[in-house]
């Protein structure tokens, strides 16, 4: 498949030859055009929400989501609302292999064994990952040996950490920490069901004015609009990936009204679902 887009290159972004991983802030992420790269990148939403085109999928973003994101992945960030993100970017052919960060997350996070590339960090993970994307960070702005070989020691540390909460259950009860992150999880996971958001707040120990608040705070948006978002996001993969009709892909969708679904579709689209599922792909202007 041919992708007309543009290749970021690790020189622009790495200090030295020497140097395998390294952290870009994007506070905010401003939209991004479709690009692949030469170097992979573990991408964490810290706040906010966007659409995130992955291989031509489209997916609502918001915080605590994981991507791990290959260099020959091709993505793009469109229509951001306060997304903040951070990138891990690094380079498995340079690592020294003293570390086994690449094999970590390798291990835990590649697609085609099975495992995941996408996944929910809950809040209280993010807030255990941080002071070592902060150290992270210090690190790489410096470029000596040790330098590199700390860095590639706190990676290794992270992926440890960030692979590991792929497995979290809320078996022990569900920390006030970590609640948010198992509710956005539990709304993506079923989202074409028929959700009524009083209950998935009360489920998860929240009254329903902290949920609204607590929400919009981390996400810059509300709960039925993420919801909305999620099922427009399946619905535009199956108007291309099925011939099903716009009425049973809306229902299949968790809508339960297409014509409200076909004004939302064309509200955040710009087009009708039918004219979507005609455009050419690797197109999402
Ligand atoms: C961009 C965007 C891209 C990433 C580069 C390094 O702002 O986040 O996905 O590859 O930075
Ligand atoms: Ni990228």
């Amino acid at each position: 498949m041919k992708f007309d887009s543009m290749k970021l290159l690790a020189k622009e972004f790495f200090r030295s030859d020497a140097q395998t991983v390294i952290v870009e802030e994007r506070t905010p992420q401003t939209p991004f055009p479709l690009h692949d790269h030469d170097f992979h990148e573990v991408m964490i939403v810290l706040s906010g929400n966007g659409w995130h085109m992955l291989n031509d999928e489209p997916h609502f973003i918001t915080c605590g989501e994981l991507f791990y994101i290959k260099a020959e992945d091709h993505h793009a960030y469109e229509q951001v609302d306060d997304l903040y993100l951070t990138n891990i970017l690094f380079r498995p052919d340079r690592a020294s292999g003293r570390y086994d960060f690449l094999d970590i997350m390798r291990r835990s996070a590649d697609g085609e064994d099975g495992t995941r590339r996408h996944w929910q960090v809950t809040e209280d993970v993010l807030a255990q990952v941080k002071p070592l994307i902060e150290a992270l960070e210090n690190e790489a702005r410096r470029s000596d040996p040790l330098s590199d070989a700390m860095s590639e020691a706190l990676f290794s540390q992270l992926s440890i950490i960030l692979s590991r909460s792929q497995f979290a259950t809320d078996a022990r009860g569900l920390p006030n920490s970590a609640r948010l992150g198992h509710v956005l999880n539990y709304l993506r996971h079923n989202c074409t069901e028929d959700i009524d958001l009083e209950s998935v707040a009360q489920r998860f120990g929240y009254s329903s004015r902290s949920f609204s608040r607590l929400f919009r705070e981390a996400t810059a948006t509300t709960p039925h609009n993420y919801l909305v978002k999620l099922r427009l996001s399946k619905a535009m993969r199956a108007l291309r990936a099925t011939n099903d009709s716009v009425t049973d892909i809306a229902f299949s969708c968790g809508f339960n009204d297409s014509n409200y679904f076909s004004y939302s579709f064309s509200k955040m689209t710009g087009m009708a679902p039918s004219e979507y599922r005609r455009m050419p792909r690797h197109n999402h202007a």
